[in-house]
């Protein structure tokens, strides 16, 4: 039987957190036992803020490098640069016409984002109509996301559905895949908000590179709870930071919260933050090992993208020239 296909993105926007470790690519790697995984690095997403030239490229090679750490196998997996499959953008200008002003304005993240800054630029505003595109020109069956990303895949099946409603069946509806341990890492000091890459706080987050020492530092420091009794235990109502901690802890480890709740039963909230810090310095530096290794080797990585565009090409191609066909582009 065919394998269902699966497609992803992350963007090139600084060194990557524990978020997108276990939100995206910890995932990403399980899902090639059983799926066809096309994974894209979304640069041009990455636009809506602006990016200096030298620090884009480096962060381009940088994630393909961390990707390949994490498993991504280019072999089993098709793994490229978003800007290369020019596919994209042409797919993404014609379903803005098929997208309503109204619908985006809707979006929760597009709402959060004009809330704090009115300067922002039209690409933000179509950010989602660029995800959908992406999603849609795979044929993709399942799209592996974050909480904070579930609008945009009902946005992407609302906007398919109207297509194939006018035109047949073109795009297959794609499905979310909720990682429900780890839909959302929260940051350490405010566990009700997202831990992400380009936090100005740097003690909200920890990153893939943090060193033994830095690690330490931010979880001593991250919240506990401390106005409820000093258990450890899961309750995201009244203990949002110790939660968030148990849920890293149980990734990293890959014991089920459960176990960890009755391993530290009886614990106090020091011992259970040294478990933490030994397991993530024991983790980190074995991931970052395998990462030097490729970032190393920059030739080895320009072929991986040469050769994941062209692939992804192939396949976007196909649903493109469907999609210019029907609507009577291709005279
Ligand atoms: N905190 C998180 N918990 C779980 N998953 C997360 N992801 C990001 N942060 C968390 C997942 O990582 C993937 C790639 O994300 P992205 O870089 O494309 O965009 P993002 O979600 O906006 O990530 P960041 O870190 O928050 O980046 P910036 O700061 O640039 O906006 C996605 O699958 C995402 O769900």
């Amino acid at each position: 039987m065919k394998k269902k296909i699966i497609f992803s993105g992350i963007q090139p926007t600084g060194l990557l957190t524990l978020g997108n470790y276990i939100g995206a690519l910890k995932q990403w790697q399980e899902l090639q036992k059983k799926y066809f995984c096309i994974y894209c690095i979304a640069d041009l997403h990455s636009l809506t803020i602006h990016q200096k030239k030298s620090i884009l490229s480096k962060n381009i090679l940088d994630i393909l490098a961390m990707c390949l750490a994490c498993g991504i196998n280019p072999e089993k997996s098709i793994i490229f640069i978003q800007s290369h499959v020019p596919q994209h953008s042409q797919l993404n200008w014609i379903l803005n016409c098929f997208t309503n002003f109204g619908e985006i304005q809707r979006m929760i993240q597009f709402k959060e984002k004009i809330f704090l800054n009115k300067n922002i630029n039209v690409g933000v505003f179509n950010y989602p109509i660029l995800m959908a595109a992406d999603i849609l020109l795979y044929q993709t069956n399942k799209v592996p996301v974050g909480k904070d990303q579930i609008q945009h895949i009902e946005l992407t099946r609302n906007i398919a559905s109207r297509f194939n409603k006018i035109y047949g069946n073109i795009f297959t509806i794609p499905e979310k895949i909720l990682n429900y341990n780890g839909a959302c890492i929260k940051s350490l000091i405010n566990p009700n908000k997202k831990m992400s890459k380009s936090d100005f706080n740097k003690n909200n987050i920890i990153s893939l590179f943090d060193n033994d020492f830095i690690i330490e530092q931010k979880i001593k420091n991250a919240i506990t709870d401390s106005n409820y009794p000093p258990i450890i235990k899961y309750d995201l109502k009244n203990k949002p930071g110790i939660s968030n901690l148990l849920v890293i802890l149980s990734n990293i480890t890959k014991c089920s919260i459960k176990r960890l709740e009755k391993d530290f039963q009886n614990k106090n909230y020091n011992y259970f933050k040294k478990s933490i810090i030994n397991n993530l310095c024991l983790f980190l530096n074995r991931l970052r090992k395998k990462y030097f290794f490729y970032r190393e080797n920059e030739k080895y990585l320009k072929s991986i993208i040469i050769n994941g565009a062209e692939k992804a090409k192939k396949y976007a191609d196909i649903t493109l020239q469907k999609v210019t066909n029907v609507i009577g582009l291709d005279i």
